[in-house]
């Protein structure tokens, strides 16, 4: 059974990387066909939501021209729509043409890492077709990100670039209560700041938006852990507990079953929405 947003809590987001060169697994689902199966996978395990991406994010990213992020990413939307259990589908672009073109293949929602900033059309497309967006902080871009970013206070400055950005996308005509809200975890930021923002989340709900989180298999888990990149779902699991017992509902995430099991505990625990019943046992 899945957890749905909103309604029941959180809801999970499950990455679909239809990349030769995302950080995690760039080239495991580059073909739509199998691209298409995992996705359909990750619904069973609980997603709500899938994001599905053409373009990797990280940093030195080679960028990816418009048609050719189309043929990879609208086989496999179309695939999810027509096969998945009413899956909603998310697109990871920056480019409107990408995004018009996904919303019309039946996306509900853009995911924009760059915030609307990237392209002059994008909140537009969103506007007309009626969609949901995420705005997400980054300092930069992603050529440029990660050479020694500095903020005055990390959260106060996030909070107010995304206020800043939430202005931008209404006055463009995004409906508000679409529009989510994401720190941009790794986007810009050290260990210690991407820390911080984990630590000091729920100042950043009072925006009054949903939070998002991606901190899946991210390299600060992998700086403080040691551990590769296929091997920081421990580190994922506490991350994202975390956000939530900080106010996130929405995490992207790869890994979902293991997630989806510790966030359904936590949810259980912190909203103490379960009730014993006389046959129930205690372990
Ligand atoms: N992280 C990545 C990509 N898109 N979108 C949002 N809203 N929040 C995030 O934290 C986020 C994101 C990076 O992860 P991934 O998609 O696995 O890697 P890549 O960008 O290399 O494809």
């Amino acid at each position: 059974m899945s957890s749905r947003w909103p309604g029941s809590g959180f809801a999970i987001m499950g990455v679909v990387n239809v990349t030769p060169d995302s950080f995690s697994d760039g080239g495991r689902y580059l073909d739509a066909t199998a691209a298409v199966e995992h996705g359909l996978q990750l619904e069973a395990e609980g997603a709500a939501i899938l994001d599905v991406g053409g373009e990797s994010t990280r940093p030195g990213a080679a960028p990816v021209p418009q048609d050719e992020e189309l043929r990879r990413v609208i086989p496999v939307i179309e695939g999810l729509i027509e096969r998945g259990r009413g899956v909603r589908i998310s697109i990871d672009t920056s480019k409107s043409g990408v995004a018009a073109r996904a919303l019309a293949a039946g996306a509900t929602m853009v995911n924009d890492v760059t915030a609307l900033r990237g392209d002059p059309a994008m909140a537009g497309v969103i506007a007309a077709a009626g969609a949901r967006c995420c705005l997400m902080h980054m300092l930069g871009d992603p050529r440029t990100m990660q050479r020694d970013p500095h903020y005055d206070d990390v959260v106060g400055d996030i909070k107010a670039f995304l206020e800043e950005r939430l202005a931008f996308a209404t006055r463009a005509g995004v409906a508000p209560g679409g529009i989510l809200l994401d720190p941009g975890i790794g986007f810009g930021k050290t260990v210690a700041h991407n820390l911080e923002l984990l630590r000091r989340l729920d100042e950043l709900l009072e925006l009054g938006h949903p939070l998002v989180i991606g901190t899946s298999r991210k390299s600060f888990l992998g700086r403080l852990t040691g551990r590769e990149v296929d091997d920081r779902v421990a580190a994922t699991i506490a991350t994202n507990v975390l956000a939530y017992v900080r106010g996130a509902r929405v995490f992207r995430v790869h890994d979902v079953a293991p997630v989806h099991d510790a966030l359904t505990v936590t949810a259980a625990t912190v909203t103490a929405r379960w009730t014993t019943t006389p046959t129930s046992t205690t372990r």
